[in-house]
């Protein structure tokens, strides 16, 4: 076994975090569960764009004692023997549901210190994560220790982050082909986050019924030619859906989108026995009611998890700087070396090869506008 090494952190403490919580200091707990549940509603009204990232890291506010381990991951020191492995299959501000590994449910409440070493206490906790718990009777736990997230998907509002759900292989991209309308460079965007989170996708394109199929064939080569994967689906009528349990079978997915594009409806249809909420899409507006508040891990009985997530209100791409953008065009890459100047932003410049392989119909037009969209930091307002 590797040798651990113990050591200290040292961090400023905060000013209301001075006093020590006391240790097993459950009401306490259970207080704060309660004013954060109330917060959680609101959390769900946030959301203005949207990041995976293959590692998450954790920012420590305050002195604990923390193992080293062979990965140099810093740990909150617990007494293993007393607790035991689960994942938090859904976490509402400070209460969780957590599954043991005999498959038991338990409702957690967070030990403080796990709050203070998380960035935000709304991220402490989050579905997906894998935590050692304290088992306390008829069903309920204390989580003292979150592992380290392999990866997760945020959303943002301004500086704010809310992680949605960690450790996730794959993400499937719902839109739909009407109601709300096909918007490919929202496409685009999700496209960008996956590959930032060097996370396998799917774009899927749902409410197939609602259209003719010969007019989305056109978009569907278009992301195929790209190299992505792509799969036209209807939760009513139960077209694609081989595909997609195809896709999702053995591995931990998670569904983003916007609002009413059908995400719930396709699990729905995936899984009969499954009865998730689906909403109306707005007739006048076109948008759906964000009728998912929370996201949950849902074990698939053909093996594997998927998440179900609130759709989103807008894709913003906040850390990805315009010089990146062009890297996640894979289309662009034979031509970006041969323009005239080397730093060119393929946007006003002369002799941009890029320009030319689009007035050649080498490039898509409809993605090079969603590129200038992108770079020239034009947002995509309400998605
Ligand atoms: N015609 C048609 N309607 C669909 C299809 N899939 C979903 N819908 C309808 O679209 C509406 C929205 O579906 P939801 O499953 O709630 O959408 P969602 O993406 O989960 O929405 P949020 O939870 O708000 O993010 C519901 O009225 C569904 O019945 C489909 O394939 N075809
Ligand atoms: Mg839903
Ligand atoms: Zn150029």
């Amino acid at each position: 076994m590797a040798k651990k090494k113990k050591q200290k952190q040292r961090v400023a403490f905060r000013k209301n975090r001075e006093k020590r919580a006391r240790q097993g200091d459950l009401t306490r707990d259970v207080e704060m569960a309660g004013e954060d549940s109330e917060r959680s509603a609101e959390i769900a009204d946030l959301p203005t764009g949207e990041r995976l990232s293959g590692k998450g890291d954790l920012t420590r506010n305050r002195t604990v004692i923390t193992e080293a381990g062979e990965d140099g991951e810093l740990r909150i020191e617990v007494d293993e023997s007393a607790c035991s492995r689960g994942r938090v299959l859904m976490a509402t501000g400070l209460n969780s549901v957590v599954q043991d590994k005999e498959g038991n449910k338990h409702e957690c409440t967070v030990r403080r210190v796990v709050r203070t070493l998380a960035r935000e206490a709304r991220n402490a906790v989050v579905a997906g994560d894998w935590v050692l718990f304290q088992k306390l009777d008829d069903g309920f736990g204390v989580i003292e220790r979150v592992e380290p997230r392999k990866s997760s998907l945020s959303r943002h509002s301004g500086r704010h982050e809310h992680v949605i759900v960690s450790n996730v292989d794959q993400i499937v991209i719902v839109t739909s082909a009407a109601e709300p309308p096909l918007k490919p460079s929202l496409i685009d965007r999700f496209i960008i986050s996956a590959e930032k989170g060097e996370t396998r996708a799917l774009i899927c394109i749902n409410k197939a019924d609602l259209i003719e199929p010969a007019g989305i064939q056109s978009i569907l080569g278009l992301y195929g030619q790209l190299g992505y994967q792509t799969v036209l689906t209807s939760a009513e009528t139960g077209a694609g859906m081989d595909r997609l349990r195809d896709f999702l079978k053995d591995r931990g997915s998670v569904f983003t989108g916007q609002s009413g594009v059908g995400k719930s409806s396709l699990l729905n249809a995936i899984q009969p026995g499954l009865v998730l909420d689906t909403g109306k899409v707005s007739s006048w507006s076109q948008k759906g009611k964000h009728t998912t508040r929370r996201a949950e891990l849902i074990a698939l009985e053909s093996g594997g998890w998927v998440v179900d997530t609130p759709g989103i209100r807008q894709m913003s791409l906040w850390d990805v700087i315009p010089e990146e953008v062009q890297g996640y065009f894979v289309e662009f890459h034979p031509f970006v070396g041969y323009c005239r100047f080397p730093d060119c932003s393929h946007t006003h410049e002369t002799d941009c090869r890029v320009k030319q392989a689009v007035e050649a119909g080498l490039i898509s037009r409809a993605r090079y506008l969603s590129y200038l969209r992108i770079v020239t930091g034009q947002e995509l307002a309400d998605v």
